[in-house]
């Protein structure tokens, strides 16, 4: 990575940590979210892990910034704590790992079911195609017709392809998320 990447990254994330904010990062397990709040928190963070049955979900804060992560997939009956998790939030960020065409299906089913929650309604969404530096990944635009994005009207949603493990477009990742807390 280019110096100067490096450099407007570390930038972006300080300005970010300085906005205060909470985020839900959410997707199937294996997408990359772990990864991703690696790259963005670089390394030093506080980490809670919020003991349910059967739920992985921990918080992650660091500066002004939560983020609340946890792998959906498979568990309707935890679906109703969805809300408790996500009300209130500045974004949701959904995490796809879009080199994984097999999952696509059942993360389109996911985001739909996390979309339909009334509480949750008008949270702006953030969708990532992760790991784009794998040749099989699909583009954004792909990501966009198999998660069928265009359909949602009720919200704010942008999509991006990005590479944590590349660490590329953190950079627009970051912009977008600090604009949200901005709101
Ligand atoms: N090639 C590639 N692998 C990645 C990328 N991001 C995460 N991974 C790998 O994908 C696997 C799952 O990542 P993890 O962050 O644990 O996913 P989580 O279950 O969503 O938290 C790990 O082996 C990561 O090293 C990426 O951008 N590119
Ligand atoms: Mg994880």
């Amino acid at each position: 990575m280019s110096q100067l990447l490096q450099s407007l990254i570390d930038w972006l994330r300080s300005l970010f940590f300085k906005t205060e904010m909470e985020l839900t990062l959410v997707g199937l397990q294996n997408s990359g979210k772990t990864t991703l709040v690696n790259v963005i928190a670089s390394g030093q963070f506080i980490e809670d892990s919020i003991p349910t049955v059967g739920f992985n979900m921990r918080k992650v804060t660091k500066g002004n910034v939560t983020m609340k992560l946890w792998d959906i997939g498979g568990q309707p009956r935890f679906r109703s704590m969805w809300e408790r998790y996500c009300r209130g939030v500045n974004a949701i960020v959904f995490v796809v790992d879009a080199a994984d065409h097999k999952k696509l299906e059942a993360a389109k089913v996911e985001l739909k079911g996390l979309l339909e929650r009334p509480q949750l309604i008008h949270i702006p969404l953030l969708v990532l195609g992760n790991k784009n530096d794998l040749e099989e990944a699909i583009s954004s635009e792909q990501l966009i017709e198999a998660l069928q994005l265009k359909t949602i009207t009720n919200r704010e949603v942008s999509c991006y392809s990005i590479s944590a493990k590349n660490h590329t477009n953190i950079d627009i990742t970051l912009q977008w998320l600090i604009k949200q807390g901005k709101k």
